[in-house]
């Protein structure tokens, strides 16, 4: 009977099909409507509660775990629900009668649904209670520098400011030690993710997480091996330069083979560009000056001055923006995040802004993702689409923004350095390849491979350390300032690592992309050169970038690559960018030893 039925309805869905497309379209759209209805309220209830753990952790307080669990088990049931999967299931079969448009929800809707089968309630249940507790002990943790708490940005001062070494590795030290509180949590976690996506069909949670590209693991690895070779030559001068500037820097006659992670100015070795000092140009201390509210009134300016709509009140109330004071009482996420809350007009940022350059980066990366938010707000993109071309564009944005802020005629115009000022052109974009160069051995390689282990090879938990490092030397050249045992889990200290799982590549595809919008936008649109562009007041500029933002995710991002820059993916707007730098450095590096191979040799093994 149950066959015949089955058996029946296919029948009549036959008959519709091959009459009437839009009677299938009709049905699709009422389930797509209905699902959203149902989804937004459940959506907007998690990221309250996420919003809360993350902006007020105490101490053995356990009301903010227990609401983040109730919402997103309520969230997860729903988006994993068997009827939903297997609605959007039924629907897909008739691709062919459906727009685009619908098709595109339904595959989010069944994307969103591997993620939280509800034929594994047991195991999703688990994971979110073990990532509710993993952020909780990441930014709960209290790090301690001479017996004393510090936050992270104090030990980012010292790394980006010490010449003493013994300070800077006491610094270094204190900010892994929370590596070792997480790794238990993060074995679970990998054990967790992995089921969960298992359940309804995925090899591991990392080919889950990159099939939001529409690509293979071995197509997004060949990518990020991609990226790495063709900066490596520039890499690798970089790198020769950084050990013999700053062996010089700290005052020590030998030269070390590969760069001790205590030396570099960030506790991650991603961003090294605060070696560079432009004469002329004192970022920091005109920050310092301005003050911490300065830089993101001045990132919203910049938006508004090319077309861009004031940011809602209810942004202003609602963020949070600056760290907390040490008496407070209780700890907030100090990584910087923008949130869609309720996937309409409730967007905030979370950010620990003081002023610096680097925070100046971050505010113009952070709005990105807000004025993204609000672009592709509107009738046209239904909710479930509401979301990145893919998630490397909703990174690039912002990053663009940023990397535009930074350059000297935009400088100028703000009055933030002289009109007339001669600076060393080559130290800017030594300082900027310091930055976007250095990033890609980190995000396309370390980040990305280690999480490719994690999750698709299984890596066993004693053995976490010990590959982050082979990695760490193998991309980067970056070694520890001692042995590290597999008491250590410094891969765990990345946040990423914990709460935003298996898409660092995301970073390092935004840095290519960005390039070449920004390649885009200052030679045909700008008509300036692009290392010296001002964006500030162009409303064609902002029509460009407005032109991508609201489309969301209704079109494919390659198409949209091509349609806005008339381009596929690839770095040669960024290596053109820094070809210049080339020149600079091999003269720089002449007599010294280059410890990096020439050529980038892949042994995954
Ligand atoms: O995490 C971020 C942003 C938040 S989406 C601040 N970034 C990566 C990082 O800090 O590791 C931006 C660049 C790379
Ligand atoms: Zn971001």
């Amino acid at each position: 009977m149950k066959k015949l039925l089955t058996l029946l309805t296919g029948c009549c869905l036959l008959l519709a099909c091959s009459q009437d497309p839009k009677a299938v379209q009709q049905q699709a759209q009422q389930f797509i409507d209905e699902y959203t209805q149902q989804l937004l309220p459940l959506y907007y209830e998690s990221a309250l509660a996420e919003w809360d753990a993350n902006t007020h952790i105490v101490e053995g307080d356990t009301t903010n775990a227990h609401r983040v669990k109730v919402a997103n088990e309520a969230l997860a049931a729903f988006t994993g629900s068997e009827e939903n999967i297997e609605q959007a299931r039924k629907w897909l079969e008739q691709k062919a009668q459906l727009t685009p448009l619908q098709l595109r929800q339904l595959e989010a809707i069944l994307y969103e649904a591997a993620n939280n089968p509800a034929t594994v309630p047991e195991l999703v249940k688990a994971r979110i209670a073990a990532e509710a507790a993993q952020t909780e002990k990441l930014f709960g943790f209290d790090f301690q520098l001479d017996g004393q708490s510090v936050s992270t940005n104090e030990l980012d001062a010292i790394l980006k400011e010490s010449t003493d070494l013994d300070e800077r590795l006491r610094a270094w030290n204190a900010s892994k030690e929370v590596g070792k509180e997480l790794k238990d949590g993060l074995s679970e976690l990998q054990r967790l993710r992995n089921q969960t996506v298992q359940a309804l069909g995925y090899d591991d949670y990392f080919t889950y997480q990159v099939s939001d590209y529409g690509m293979s693991v071995e197509e997004m690895l060949d990518a990020c091996r991609g990226m790495m070779q063709d900066i490596w030559p520039l890499y690798r001068e970089l790198h020769t330069y950084a050990r013999y500037e700053l062996a010089q820097k700290y005052g020590l006659d030998e030269v070390p083979d590969m760069l001790p992670a205590h030396w570099l100015p960030n506790r991650w070795g991603q961003d090294w560009s605060a070696l560079v000092e432009v004469q002329g140009i004192d970022l920091d201390g005109i920050l310092e000056e301005k003050g911490a509210p300065w830089l993101v009134e001045q990132a919203e300016r910049f938006y508004v001055s090319m077309g861009f709509e004031e940011l809602p009140r209810s942004f202003w109330e609602k963020s949070s923006l600056y760290p907390l004071p040490p008496d407070a009482g209780y700890k907030k996420n100090n990584h910087a995040s923008a949130w869609h809350m309720d996937l309409q007009d409730d967007v905030r940022c979370l950010m620990s802004v003081v002023p610096t350059a680097e925070w100046y980066e971050t505010t113009h990366h952070e709005l990105g993702h807000i004025y993204y938010y609000i672009a592709y707000s509107t009738p046209e993109v239904p909710p479930l689409l509401r979301a990145g071309a893919n998630r490397a564009y909703h990174e690039a944005i912002g990053s663009q923004l940023g990397l535009a802020a930074m350059q000297k005629p935009f400088l100028a115009q703000l009055e933030l350095i002289p009109p007339d000022l001669q600076t060393d052109e080559t130290q800017k974009l030594l300082q900027e390849a310091l930055n976007y160069i250095v990033f890609i051995p980190w995000g396309a390689g370390v980040m990305t491979f280690f999480e490719h282990d994690l999750y698709k090879e299984n890596l066993p938990p004693d053995a976490y350390n010990q590959r982050w490092w082979e990695l760490k030397k193998q991309f980067q050249g970056i070694v520890p300032p001692a042995e590290r045992g597999n008491e250590y889990c410094d891969a765990a200290t990345k946040t990423h690592i914990n709460n935003d799982a298996a898409q660092y590549y995301d970073y390092a595809l935004s840095y290519v992309l960005l390039f070449q919008f920004h390649d885009h936008v200052a030679r045909n649109i700008l008509k300036q050169d692009p290392r010296a562009t001002n964006y500030y007041g162009s409303k064609a500029t902002g029509e460009f970038l407005q032109g991508i933002l609201s489309k969301g995710a209704t079109e494919d991002w390659r198409q949209l690559l091509k349609e806005s820059t008339g381009e596929d993916l690839n770095a040669k707007a960024m290596l053109n960018y820094f070809m210049p730098l080339m020149e600079f450095l091999k003269e720089a590096n002449q007599g010294r030893t280059h410890t990096l191979p020439e050529t980038l040799v892949f042994d995954e093994s």
